[in-house]
């Protein structure tokens, strides 16, 4: 019952933050379009590969006048991989440390990016070429509120379009724009790119770079599907343009989870020209995180403002103006001066300002070098805590007795008893 609750909505409380009133309702009204960026991780932009640039496009953003792009952005997902990271975005809470939230807690209740969203009046769609039930995202997407999931009977995959996964990520954005033209404004759409996948293949035409020189194949081609995936995302942006649809949007973009595991560590060692120490793997769980308000002048230098994926609903809420949820979450908004700066990995990992913890060993950030374990303790704590309280609510499904609109605990007599 809703007592259960109680000390979850406590410590829920004491973290809540104001956001950050400079870019509060920036972006009202307008059309929110996220796209997630399969596997990528952040060390490959603003890098090259022998000479070659790997994200050409990704990284005129990092300096363009009307983009935020955050370099300290991390994720926070377990093994349910990209259905993970759609399930922080939409709930501000963690996944869970074993199997899939998707699959193991579907029927909850939940309180959603994409239902405040609805009360807002918008038209609410995921776009991603598969099946329907690849990762349950049909029955999920339903229970959190989304309009129409454009799935891969939407699209039609002509003669050389499918690569590795499925559809390539060029012919995908670029029909999704279409999509796009017929619906219902303002709209909301998650785009979920597909290309830049385990085990990373591509046709002959669609590599723009040569391959990495290391042990790992899968390192080495990782370069080149991330730079076929920077020339979908700029064929997007252009696409957008010419459909009208670009001037009154906000894009929100950021990668999902890591592409090269640890498995590969020797070649990432040979590319980083560094030992991969769990400090380092730690940071090379940094996806790259986007912002872009067409004509705003938001952007122009890299924020170095440090953030998880949890903190992606209440940081989109607050640029589109939305003031009806007030859900229970574990996210901040990143660009509130409120901010904690601590971010908490799932499996336990976290980094602080001056501190990362992994590996059962405490980092100075600075230095890379392991430190008094000491500095770490009060934060292990903490972190250790917001994943207990976060696992209550998905395991008790507690969300039914919390009121997200007035942001209160339902009192007994009004639930329903099971
Ligand atoms: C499948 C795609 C990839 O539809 O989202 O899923 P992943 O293996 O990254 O979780
Ligand atoms: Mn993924």
């Amino acid at each position: 019952d809703s007592s259960e609750l109680v000390d979850v909505n406590n410590y829920v409380e004491a973290k809540s933050i104001e956001p950050a009133s400079d870019l509060h309702g920036i972006a009202e009204g307008k059309n929110l379009i996220v796209v997630k960026l399969e596997s990528t991780q952040n060390f490959v932009i603003n890098n090259e590969m022998n000479g070659e640039v790997i994200t050409p496009f990704l990284n005129s953003l990092t300096e363009d006048e009307d983009t935020i792009y955050l370099d300290n952005f991390y994720h926070q997902t377990e093994q349910g991989k990209t259905s993970d990271s759609e399930f922080i975005l939409d709930n501000s809470l963690y996944p869970l440390g074993r199997g899939a939230v998707f699959f193991t807690h579907s029927g909850n209740e939940y309180h959603t990016l994409t239902d405040s969203l609805n009360k807002e009046g918008y038209f609410t769609s995921a776009m991603h070429a598969n099946n329907k039930s690849f990762w349950n995202r049909d029955i999920v997407y339903e229970n959190f509120g989304y309009d129409r999931f454009y799935s891969l009977p939407d699209y039609t995959v002509g003669e050389g379009e499918a690569v590795n996964w499925g559809m390539k990520d060029i012919p995908f954005l670029q029909q999704s724009v279409e999509h796009m033209k017929e619906m219902e404004k303002p709209f909301y759409s998650k785009l979920i790119t597909l290309t830049n996948h385990h085990p990373f293949y591509l046709d002959e035409e669609d590599k723009f770079i040569d391959e990495y020189d290391s042990n790992s194949g899968t390192l080495n081609r990782y370069f080149q599907t991330v730079r076929y995936t920077d020339e979908a995302i700029k064929e997007f942006f252009t696409s957008l343009k010419e459909a009208g649809i670009y001037e009154d949007s906000v894009i929100v973009m950021y990668g999902d989870h890591y592409g090269i595991s640890e498995n590969h560590n020797v070649a990432m060692s040979q590319y980083m020209d560094k030992e991969i120490t769990p400090f380092e793997s730690a940071q090379l769980q940094r996806v790259p995180f986007f912002v872009h308000v067409p004509g705003s002048g938001i952007g122009g230098e890299t924020n170095h403002s440090l953030a998880g994926q949890v903190d992606l609903k209440p940081t989109i809420q607050n640029l589109l103006g939305v003031e009806s949820d007030k859900s229970i979450q574990f996210g901040q908004d990143i660009f509130s001066e409120e901010n904690d700066n601590f971010v908490i990995l799932r499996d336990g990992r976290f980094i602080t300002e001056d501190l990362v913890w992994a590996g059962e060993t405490c980092w100075d950030k600075e230095t890379g070098e392991a430190t008094d374990t000491e500095l770490c303790a009060p934060f292990i704590e903490r972190a250790n805590e917001e994943l207990a309280y976060n696992d209550e609510i998905i395991y008790g499904d507690l969300l039914r007795f919390y009121d997200p609109e007035n942001g209160r605990l339902l009192e007994e007599d009004v639930t329903i008893e099971e």
